[in-house]
């Protein structure tokens, strides 16, 4: 496996940073998580976009322009020749000392493009569903650290992952400081009530995930009515399908929350038309590279 580093692919075993990386030492930096479906970068231009957010946010410089880490990309999946792709942009602040101090790092920043074959959840999560819980760690406050920045600092969502996972579950519903649904620890979530499509909106504890946007261009093309809406567990627990979204799972169903079933505990209708649609959509667009 060859890996990007700094403008340069070495192999693997290779790939290293300082320890005296920002990004290892506390978090400082952003990322974002990619996929290629046969030789197509889906939406490569908005992760891109999301990833220049996230850093103008942290005032972190991004050290190439948006069309040569474009490039960079491309050349890396060709490198590794994935046709079907996971792939991993890290920005970190780079090396500093052991102070917080981010002048220290000045000029520093590292870039790390990692390709490699996508992990996915069982399959039979997608066919039968899958039964996720609500767990006690509160999704970040935005006024602290807002989750649209997809910052390095994942603990919030790893500490509501290992909750999940200690209880037996795969995923997490993580609530906003209010008590509303906000998102979980990978994958924002939609609720389908009266064929109608509720997912929150992303001014509370909601990243705007690409997926989640996808979901709601095919809604609007397919003309199911789309809200973004505060959910509460309530309204989770009565409606009549949910299901989850994120670059790693696609469109997952949900079909049992805090031992609620949902609907008629199987993925319903409306969510098996969206999944359609959406591989549809992945078979379709993207940015295209040759083997
Ligand atoms: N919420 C959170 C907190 C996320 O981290 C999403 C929602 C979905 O966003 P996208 O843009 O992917 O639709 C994410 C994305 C992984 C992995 O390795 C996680 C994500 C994406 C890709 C891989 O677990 N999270």
């Amino acid at each position: 496996m060859k890996v990007y580093v700094n403008g340069s692919l070495v192999d693997k075993k290779d790939a290293k940073v300082s320890v005296f990386d920002h990004g290892l030492l506390y978090g400082d930096g952003v990322f974002e998580g990619i996929r290629s479906y046969n030789c197509l970068v889906f939406k490569l231009a908005e992760h891109i976009d999301r990833l220049f957010k996230s850093a103008q946010s942290i005032m972190l410089k991004t050290p190439l322009s948006k069309k040569d880490l474009e490039k960079a990309i491309i050349n890396t999946l060709k490198a590794n020749n994935l046709k079907d792709a996971y792939i991993r942009v890290v920005l970190t602040r780079g090396e500093g000392d052991l102070g917080l101090d981010p002048r220290k790092c000045k000029g520093n920043e590292t870039l790390i493009i990692i390709t490699d074959k996508i992990t996915l959840y069982p399959k039979e999560y997608y066919k039968n569903g899958m039964e996720i819980i609500t767990v006690p760690t509160v999704r970040n406050l935005p006024e602290a650290l807002n989750p649209q920045i997809k910052s390095l600092n994942y603990l919030n969502n790893i500490l509501a992952k290992i909750e999940a996972i200690n209880s037996g579950f795969a995923e997490a519903i993580m609530l906003d400081s209010l008590g509303y649904v906000a998102e979980c620890t990978g994958d924002n979530i939609f609720v389908v009530r009266e064929s109608n499509l509720y997912t929150p909106p992303q001014c509370m504890g909601t990243l705007r995930g690409i997926t989640r946007d996808t979901v709601l261009d095919i809604s609007k093309k397919i003309k199911i009515p789309a809200h973004e809406h505060v959910i509460t567990r309530h309204e989770v627990y009565i409606s009549d399908e949910c299901f989850l979204t994120g670059t790693a799972a696609e469109i997952v169903p949900v079909v049992k929350v805090d031992g609620r079933v949902i609907g008629t505990g199987v993925p319903g209708p409306v969510t098996k038309k969206l999944m359609q649609n959406f591989h549809e959509v992945t078979k379709k667009e993207g940015i295209p590279y040759k083997l």
